[in-house]
C-alpha cells in the first residue's frame, strides 16, 4: 500500500480532484467502474504526479495506506449507495470514505450513521468550483467526525483554493454528519439567487436602460472593479460580450431563454420550508427558472395586457445604471442574509454547531459565489460571532440605508414598465417586512382563530386566547 488517498469515479470532477492531489505531492490510487476511464486518466495525465491505477475495488483498497481515505466522486443518489455497498465490506475500523458528490444532506446523515456502526468514518463533502475548481483548488465543505477531519483536513487544505485577501485555505470542518452537504446545498441556493439578481440587472439595463449587450458587459466590468467584484459578475461580462459565430449576433440573443436546473436550489427551498427559514430570494430564483421553462404557458400569455418596456433617454440611462447597481447590491445583501439564516436554522435543528463566519471565509475562493463581498461577511462575523442576521451588521445596514432610495426607484420603474424583477422585489419585501412596526400577521391570526379556533396571543398580556366568533364574541383563555 503506497497511496495516501484514492479516488473512485473518474469523470470530470473525480479525475480533476485526483490530479489536484497528485500535483500537490500525494500518491493517488485511481479507480473507476469502467476501467477504460482509469487508463485514459493515466495516459493523459500520468506524468503530472504519482498515480496507482487499479482495476478492481479489492486492488484499489489494497493500494491505500491505513487509515484508508477513499474519495467517491460518482453520480449523486443511487450510484453513491452502490459504490458504498461495494467498498464498505472491504474496509476496516478507522478508514474514511469521502463523498464529494452533490448528495442530499439527509442521504449523507443516513450513510454516515450506517457506516459509523461499521467503524467507518463517512465524510459528506461539498465541493464547489466545477471542473476547473476541482483541478486548481475548489472550496471544500466537509462534514463528518472530528477524528476524520484530523486525518483528512491537512490534505484538503493543501488542494483547496486559498482566499485571495489572506491566503487562508477555503476548507473548514463544517460539523458532524450532513453539515458539509447542507452548507454546499445552501451555497448553491445562494448561487441561484445571485444569478437571478444579476439576470434582472441585465434585463433592466437592456430594456429600460437601452444598453446593448456589449455595453452592459462593460457596465458589469466596471461593477466588477467595485463592491460587486465577484466571479459571477466577471463571467456575466464574458457571456454578454460574446458574439455568436454562426449569426454574428450577440450570443445572449441566440440562446433560448429557458433556464434549467439540477436540483440543489430546489432542495435549498424545500428544506427552508421545513425549517421555517424565509429564503424568499432563493425561492424566487428557483421559480424564475421554472417560469422561464414553461414555454407553452408563456406563449399562451404573451398577449396579456400590460406595458411594454421602453428605453429611457441617454441622460437618464446612466443615472438608471447607477441605481441598478445599488438595487443589485442591496438585494445581494438580503439574499446572503437569508442563506445564512437557513444554515443557522439547519445547524440548530441538527445540532451541527456550524460556524457561519468560517463558512463565509471558505466561500471567498474556489467556489462559484466567490466574491470580495464574502470578505465583508467574514469580517462581520469576526467582529460579532453571534450576529443574529447579516442585516444586524452596522456596515451592511448602513449600505442598505444608502442604497434603498435607488432600490425602490428601480423597482418602481420596473413595475411601471412591466419588467419582471422577482429577486429585487422579494428582497425589498423581506427587508420592509423585517423593518415593519406591525405586520398584517395580526389579521392572519384573527382569521385563523375565526375559522379554525387556532387561537392567538395578545400584545398586552401573556396567554393563549380564542374569541367565540360564532357566539357572543367574548374572549376565552385557552
Ligand atoms: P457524473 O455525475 O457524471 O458521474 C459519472 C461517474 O459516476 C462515472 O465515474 C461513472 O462511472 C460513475 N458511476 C455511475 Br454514473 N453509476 C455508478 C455505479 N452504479 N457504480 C459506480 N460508479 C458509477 O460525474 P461528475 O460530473 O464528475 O460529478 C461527480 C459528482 O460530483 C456528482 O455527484 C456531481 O453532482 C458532483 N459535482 C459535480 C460538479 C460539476 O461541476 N460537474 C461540481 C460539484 C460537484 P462509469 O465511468 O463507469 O460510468
Amino acid at each position: 500500500a503506497s497511496a495516501q488517498i484514492g479516488v473512485t469515479g473518474l469523470a470530470v470532477m473525480g479525475r480533476n480532484l485526483a490530479r489536484n492531489f497528485a500535483r500537490n505531492g500525494y500518491t493517488v490510487a485511481l479507480h473507476n467502474r469502467t476501467a477504460a476511464r482509469t487508463r485514459e486518466v493515466i495516459e493523459q495525465f500520468g506524468e503530472e504526479g504519482e498515480f496507482v491505477a487499479t482495476q478492481s475495488p479489492e486492488e484499489f483498497v489494497a493500494a491505500l495506506e491505513r487509515p484508508r481515505r477513499l474519495v467517491v466522486m460518482v453520480q449523486a443518489g443511487e450510484a453513491t449507495d452502490a459504490v458504498i455497498r461495494e467498498f464498505a465490506p472491504l474496509l476496516e475500523d478507522g478508514d474514511v470514505i469521502i463523498d464529494g458528490g452533490n448528495a442530499h444532506f439527509a442521504d449523507t446523515r443516513r450513510r454516515e450513521k450506517e457506516l459509523r456502526e461499521q467503524g467507518i468514518h463517512f465524510v459528506g463533502t461539498g465541493v464547489s468550483g466545477g471542473e476547473e475548481g476541482a483541478l486548481h483548488g475548489p472550496s471544500i465543505m466537509p462534514g463528518g467526525s472530528e477524528e476524520s477531519y484530523a486525518s483528512l483536513g491537512p490534505m484538503l487544505e493543501k488542494i483547496s483554493a486559498k482566499a485571495e485577501s489572506d491566503g487562508t485555505p477555503c476548507v473548514t470542518h463544517c460539523g458532524p454528519d450532513g453539515a458539509g452537504h447542507f452548507v454546499k446545498m445552501t451555497h448553491n441556493g445562494i448561487e441561484y439567487a445571485d444569478m437571478q439578481l444579476i439576470a434582472e440587472a441585465y434585463d433592466l439595463l437592456r430594456q429600460v436602460g437601452g444598453f446593448s449587450p456589449a455595453e452592459i458587459a462593460d457596465i458589469f466590468r466596471s461593477w466588477n472593479e467595485g463592491r460587486l467584484d465577484s466571479y459571477l459578475i466577471e463571467i456575466t461580462a464574458e457571456v454578454l460580450s460574446h458574439t455568436d459565430a454562426a449569426t454574428g449576433k450577440p450570443f445572449i440573443d441566440v440562446v433560448e431563454d429557458q433556464a434549467e436546473q439540477k436540483g440543489t436550489g430546489r432542495w435549498t427551498v424545500q428544506i427552508a420550508l421545513d425549517l421555517g427559514a424565509p429564503v424568499s430570494g432563493i425561492a424566487e430564483a428557483v421559480f424564475a427558472r421554472s417560469v422561464s421553462g414553461h414555454a407553452d404557458l408563456r406563449a399562451a400569455s404573451r398577449k396579456l395586457a400590460g406595458p411594454r418596456p421602453h428605453a429611457l433617454g441617454e441622460a437618464d440611462s446612466s443615472a438608471f445604471c447607477a441605481r441598478v447597481e445599488q438595487a443589485l447590491y442591496a438585494s445581494k445583501i438580503v439574499s446572503y442574509t437569508q442563506g445564512f439564516h437557513e444554515i443557522a436554522a439547519g445547524s440548530e435543528q441538527y445540532g451541527w454547531n456550524i460556524d457561519l463566519g468560517k463558512v463565509a471565509a471558505i466561500w471567498r475562493g474556489g467556489c462559484i459565489i466567490r466574491a470580495a463581498f464574502l470578505d465583508r461577511i467574514t469580517g462581520a462575523y469576526a467582529a460579532q460571532p453571534q450576529l443574529p442576521s447579516l442585516l444586524a451588521d452596522k456596515r451592511f445596514a448602513d449600505e442598505i440605508a444608502a442604497a434603498q432610495d435607488d432600490w425602490r426607484q428601480v423597482l418602481a420603474t420596473a413595475v411601471t414598465q412591466g419588467v419582471p424583477t422577482p429577486g429585487f422585489s422579494s428582497a425589498l419585501a423581506y427587508y420592509d417586512s423585517l423593518r415593519a412596526d406591525r405586520l398584517p400577521a395580526a389579521l392572519t391570526q384573527g382569521q385563523r382563530d375565526y375559522f379554525g379556533a387556532h387561537t392567538y396571543r395578545r400584545t398586552d398580556r401573556d396567554g393563549v386566547f380564542h374569541t367565540l366568533w360564532g357566539g357572543d364574541r367574548t374572549e376565552v383563555e385557552r
